[in-house]
């Protein structure tokens, strides 16, 4: 069996870890099962000369049982020596912070970017010490740049978010460079091979849409697609889904989520969707609604969510 997960930075890095499990309990039975994940780079960014993945390296240190459980990015354990020293120097951006431990995957990564490696072989580099033990593979080596728009000026995303902690109002959200991205090598196989294509619980806005904007995506969902909720009960659990649904006039519900990616046979992505257990009676328009526990509390909790996803899409897991 193949399972394909589009995800982004911690909904998506958690769902991975219940897949994960799946796919090693399926192994178990005598049933091999591989896992491949296609992960946002619209947060990526480039400061202090350093370029930074932020969903890919939640994904692989998430996996990789290295991330910082509580922060929900970077690293556990983490010191904070550098970004010390360049406050001292004054050296913007001041405003992210960059531990030591995680400081060296981003020197790793720009160095093989510098030497003409694409995104994709760096990730590849780098899990070979996190053995993720899914295959981790970026969107798209391009870069496709999440910028917000607001009434007086465009910035990156990272800028919105954690500088200004979302509180300029977003018009919109632009994928910049998008239209002349080329999925990443491995992605369009992963598509086509997979038994089924899982959209992690993840922002549908930042995380989800920059992946499907890459050209070509989309048109590759040709198996069975099932979303999971990242709104419970009118909230997202934690993050800024919020406030990117209501930039686009989308109710922050399971509900408006399921909409907003639309039915199959209404020209949107879902055959069937995934909702907690507090949005039972949920409807979208055209796709098969499935309520659940969503939270992911524990591995468990998250193999279940994985398992209820699979299911839906028709597997026998
Ligand atoms: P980010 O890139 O780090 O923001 O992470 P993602 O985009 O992958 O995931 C963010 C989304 O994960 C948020 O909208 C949360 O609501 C959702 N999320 C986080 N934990 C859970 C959980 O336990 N259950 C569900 N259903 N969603 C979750
Ligand atoms: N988020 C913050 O709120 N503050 C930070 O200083 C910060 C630094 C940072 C460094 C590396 C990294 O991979 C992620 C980091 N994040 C930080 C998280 C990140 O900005 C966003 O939460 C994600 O991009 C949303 O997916
Ligand atoms: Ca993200």
């Amino acid at each position: 069996m193949h399972i394909v997960v589009l995800a982004g930075g911690i909904g998506g890095a958690r769902f991975l870890v219940g897949v994960r499990e799946v796919a090693r309990r399926l192994a178990a039975r005598g049933e091999p099962a591989e896992v491949t994940a296609v992960v946002n780079v619209g947060d990526d960014v480039t400061l202090h000369g350093l370029r930074i993945c932020p969903d890919l390296d939640t994904v692989v240190y998430t996996l990789g049982g290295a991330a910082d459980p509580e922060r929900g990015w970077g690293r556990r354990d983490e010191t904070w020596v550098v970004k010390e020293e360049l406050v001292a120097y004054g050296a913007e951006p001041t405003w992210f912070g960059l531990g030591d431990r995680d400081l060296a995957t981003h020197l790793v990564r720009t160095r093989m970017l510098d030497a003409g490696y694409p995104l994709s072989a760096v990730t590849e580099a780098l899990c070979a010490r996190w053995q993720p033990g899914v295959r981790v593979l970026p969107a798209t080596d391009d870069r496709v740049e999440t910028h917000v728009v607001t009434e007086t000026e465009a910035l990156h995303f990272q800028e919105w978010w954690v500088r200004h902690r979302g509180a300029l109002p977003a018009k919109r959200f632009v994928f910049v460079g998008a239209e002349a991205a080329k999925p990443a090598p491995g992605v369009p196989d992963a598509l086509a091979t997979a038994d089924a294509v899982l959209l992690a619980p993840s922002n549908p806005v930042v995380s989800i849409a920059p992946i499907l904007a890459v050209p070509g995506l989309k048109e590759a969902l040709t198996k069975p697609v099932v979303g999971v909720s990242p709104i419970i009960n009118g909230a997202p659990v934690r993050g800024m889904a919020d406030k990117c649904l209501a930039t686009l006039g989308v109710e922050c519900t399971a509900a408006g989520v399921g909409g907003l990616y639309g039915a199959r046979s209404a020209g949107g992505i879902l055959d069937a969707w995934l909702v907690d257990t507090a949005d039972a009676g949920t409807t979208v328009d055209g796709v098969r609604v499935v309520d659940r526990p969503l939270w992911m509390s524990d591995v468990d909790a998250a193999a279940a969510i994985a398992t209820a996803a699979l299911t839906a899409a028709g597997l026998d897991v």
